[in-house]
């Protein structure tokens, strides 16, 4: 089946097709209108696509219908006993969005005849909400079939059941068949980054109890800021006790900074928009460091608002995007420049350094996402020729060192450049769409018209 057929009745398509791709219409500055001095962007696009198209061959070679693939064993890896079609779901918006017709008609048709939701196993909720859930919402919106929002709402009536908790908080791990649920000891990221899919899902099923319940938990996990605003990288929630008082911007609290940011605009909340101010300013104060070798943001105490550590790492770029969206270009733009240094110092940026020393604490490389993202944002707010050069960059050295054969590798650590045999879903879903949609230059998703969910799934605002 192919799926521009798909596309032609889907009334969804068309509000996609004149929303997502309609032509931007902003002022340029001359000087950045183009960048042709440098390199002819298309081109790169074009070579983004192909080395999406290389990966996704050699998944489609090994692991079809599994989770994902381990690209030097060539074999394919599951998260759980069934597969929940990990990368097949996350790259499809991908592959719609760089017009790989055949290949998204593949695995809409494989996603309808495999993925069932009726197995009784235990998942991550945070995990399977912002790849699997979250993909089919997006998919449901650019395709229009209808098939797509009903294993969406399938899923998340299974996946609700982790919010039964006394304070509304989710566990972290639901059983998709009994709802029995595990895992109390949580995190913000995993507390509070459902309200933009489960917003989405409301908006579309006209159920508002979806949206409600994520807000619940949010507003549940914001009620335990310390009075300095900063939240805590630890919290139990059946009892609301704070586990664990270190506050950053970094993995286990990222995303539940960019949820705030996000719901605010996508639901145009005032709710999240009077949460996000305060929590904005915290960060600035008291986690943002200025230093001679760039801006960067470390650790704190949540109640003192003492410094306790100087680690930065690959997660922490996604907040150079998030400033830009926020309205801070200045400090955007500052923090995007670090996020290159940190990518250069070894030509691919590490897990985590420490940026009081420059040394590497963690090495090792899982084709994260964050710092193209970083770059994408800021291309699309300023226009400035330094994005696409940051971008072709850090690409040219993702093919050089973690491409090889059949697909594309983690690196175990990235002083030495030694392959691990894992690729992750996300590198489809995210990773290679934010470094074509910085490249290319016909801007068919007209970026101010959608919000990206944590895993760069895009909907319509
Ligand atoms: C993705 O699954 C999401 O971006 C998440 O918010 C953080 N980690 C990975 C990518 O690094």
């Amino acid at each position: 089946m192919k799926i521009n057929r798909i596309f032609l009745p889907g009334i969804i398509f068309i509000f996609f097709a004149s929303g997502f791709l309609a032509a931007q219409n902003r002022t340029i500055p001359e000087a950045a209108r183009d960048a042709s001095d440098i390199f002819n962007r298309r081109e790169m696009a074009e070579k983004v696509k192909a080395e999406f198209l290389h990966a996704w061959t050699g998944y489609k070679t090994y692991a079809w219908g599994y989770d994902a693939l381990q690209p030097l064993s060539c074999k394919p890896h599951n998260w759980y006993k069934k597969s929940l079609l990990m990368t097949p779901v996350d790259a499809f918006d991908t592959m719609i969005l760089m017009g790989l017709v055949d290949e998204a008609a593949e695995v809409k048709e494989l996603i309808f005849k495999e993925l069932d939701f009726d197995v009784d196993m235990e998942v991550q909720n945070f995990e399977v909400s912002i790849r699997i859930f979250a993909g089919l919402l997006s998919a449901y919106e650019m395709d229009g079939d209808k098939r797509f929002l009903v294993l969406a709402e399938d899923l998340a009536k299974r996946l609700i059941k982790a919010f039964g908790s006394p304070t509304g908080m989710p566990y972290r791990f639901v059983n998709l068949k009994t709802g029995a649920v595990s895992g109390p000891v949580s995190n913000p990221a995993e507390i509070g980054t459902y309200l933009v899919e489960y917003g989405i899902l409301s908006k579309h099923t006209g159920n508002p109890v979806y949206y409600q319940t994520a807000m619940k938990a949010m507003k549940a996990l914001y009620a335990l800021r310390s009075p300095i605003n900063l939240t805590a990288e630890g919290i139990n929630v059946e009892t609301g006790a704070v586990t664990n008082p270190v506050s950053h911007i970094s993995g286990c609290i990222d995303s539940y900074l960019e949820y705030m940011l996000k719901g605010s605009i996508l639901f145009n909340d005032t709710t999240l928009a009077a949460m996000w101010t305060p929590t904005l300013e915290a960060a600035n104060r008291y986690l943002a460091d200025p230093r001679d070798n760039g801006l960067w943001y470390g650790q704190a105490d949540m109640n003192s608002g003492e410094r306790t550590g100087t680690v930065y790492g690959s997660l922490d770029a996604f907040y150079a995007g998030t400033l830009a969206m926020a309205g801070d270009l200045k400090q955007a733009a500052r923090l995007q420049e670090s996020n290159f240094r940190m990518w250069m110092l070894n030509g691919i940026e590490p897990e985590s350094m420490n940026y009081s020393t420059m040394e590497v604490e963690n090495g090792s490389y899982i084709l994260r996402p964050e710092n193209f993202e970083g770059a994408y944002y800021l291309y699309q707010y300023t226009h400035d020729v330094r994005y696409l050069r940051i971008g072709k960059s850090m690409f040219d050295n993702l093919v050089k060192y973690c491409r090889n054969d059949v697909a594309y590798a983690a690196l175990k650590d990235v002083r030495t450049k030694e392959k691990r045999d894992y690729m992750e879903s996300f590198f489809f879903a995210e990773t290679l769409k934010y470094a074509y949609l910085l490249f290319d230059d016909s801007e068919k998703l007209d970026f101010n018209k959608v919000i990206f969910n944590t895993e760069a799934h895009p909907y319509l605002r």
